[in-house]
């Protein structure tokens, strides 16, 4: 199959489990081309059978805000021709689910298969603003496929979007259990914690919808009781206030700012346990890489995270901005060395059963083969 990948190539879940995908299907003899306005930060260098196509814009004194979605209308069109694609999949519904649409509309005659997967807060947060909102529904209904990477997200979609829930296919998000693995190597555990201290760690875009400052108020606490360091991945706009919040609370020399990281499946394997204070999260995709990693994971019980812990077996699930349950449930398992090695070795296997890639990729390549089988009513419809 010749499938075109449409995606946002910066840190974040939806790129990164668009690119895995991606480099999973060229692994089982696809041809796959990348279609975005850089090349995806989880996509290496030459890979056989993947493409990665730039979308070029162009700059104009009139155009304040250069229309991207036009430009990657324009890009998907001409993949589809030149390359004879047989299908176009997306992933996150803004703009990529309007320009597939507007590219199937200029190839006419000739339009392919438009597949749609929804991730997060194209659903929950951004989509349902009404500057796109109504963009985004008709985008998500013209659709030939579409699916949501958790039931949490399939339900919020028939809500709030207006579509029939036996048109949405749930394919949950998946990890490579070769990669994230336990004993993956180097951990740089000596670099982090110098004097053997205990691991926390958070990995984010650092948006407000994280609650990045939960996880330094979460160290404070902990601290107290045993000697214990944050390490805090990514980078965004919540990263100074998290400075601050470290300096404020005297814990800034236990809490090591990494930046952005391409490989976090070097740094997993560290955590004692892995943090994910969210107040929204369709699915949690950093939860799933730290659980087969063996890190048991603190995390807030909302949208799809209760899909992907098991609380009480592979980490505890909290109230939203609950800090000092957080921080119980954290002690709990550092203060408990049999509890916490039962409880990463649950996080590892109850993962890797689940969500490993081998499981999951074929449900895509099944979805892929019906869609393609189906004819379409909205292109009988014009
Ligand atoms: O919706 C977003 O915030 C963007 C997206 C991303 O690119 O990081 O994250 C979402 O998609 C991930 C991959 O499917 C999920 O694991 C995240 O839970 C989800 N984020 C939210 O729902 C906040």
């Amino acid at each position: 199959m010749k499938v075109g990948i449409s995606l946002y190539p910066t840190y974040g879940g939806s790129g990164a489990m668009a690119t895995e995908l991606g480099i999973k299907l060229s692994d089982r003899g696809h041809e796959v081309h990348f279609v975005s306005y850089a090349q995806p930060f989880r996509l290496p260098s030459f890979k056989e059978r993947i493409f990665f196509h730039e979308v070029e814009m162009a700059e104009y004194p009139l155009l304040e805000h250069p229309p991207y979605s036009l430009a990657l209308a324009v890009a998907l069109h001409r993949v589809t021709v030149d390359h004879k694609l047989d299908l176009i999949h997306v992933h996150y519904a803004i703009p990529h689910a309007t320009s597939a649409w507007i590219a199937n509309q200029m190839l006419a005659e000739d339009r392919i298969k438009v597949i749609t997967t929804l991730h997060g807060t194209d659903i929950t947060l951004v989509g349902l603003h009404p500057a796109y909102q109504p963009i985004t529904q008709f985008s998500i209904q013209k659709s030939d496929g579409i699916t949501t990477v958790s039931e949490f997200l399939r339900e919020e979609t028939v809500r709030d979007f207006d579509v029939d829930r036996a048109r949405i296919e749930k394919i949950p998000n998946f990890v490579d259990p070769d990669v994230y693995h336990p004993d993956k190597q180097p951990c740089h555990r000596s670099a982090l914690a110098p004097g053997g201290e205990k691991i926390l760690m958070h990995v984010s875009n650092f948006r407000t919808v994280k609650r990045v400052m939960d996880t330094v108020d979460i160290l404070a606490r902990v601290r107290r009781r045993l000697p214990t360091r944050l390490v805090l991945v990514g980078d965004g706009p919540e990263r100074v206030r998290a400075e601050e919040r470290a300096a404020e609370l005297g814990v800034a020399d236990d809490v090591v700012f990494l930046g952005k990281h391409a490989s976090v499946d070097e740094l997993l394997p560290c955590a004692d346990v892995f943090l994910l204070p969210s107040e929204s999260e369709s699915f949690g995709l950093a939860a799933l890489e730290a659980l087969a990693s063996g890190a048991p994971v603190v995390a807030t019980r909302i949208g799809g995270l209760p899909e992907v812990i098991d609380h009480g077996v592979s980490g505890f699930l909290l109230p939203v901005g609950d800090v000092e349950g957080m921080s119980d449930a954290v002690l709990s398992l550092l203060l408990d060395d049999e509890r916490h090695r039962q409880m990463s070795e649950k996080a590892r296997q109850l993962s890797v059963e689940r969500y490993s890639a081998d499981r999951i990729v074929p449900l895509y390549e099944q979805y892929y083969e019906r869609v393609l089988a189906t004819p379409s009513e909205r292109r009988a419809a014009g």
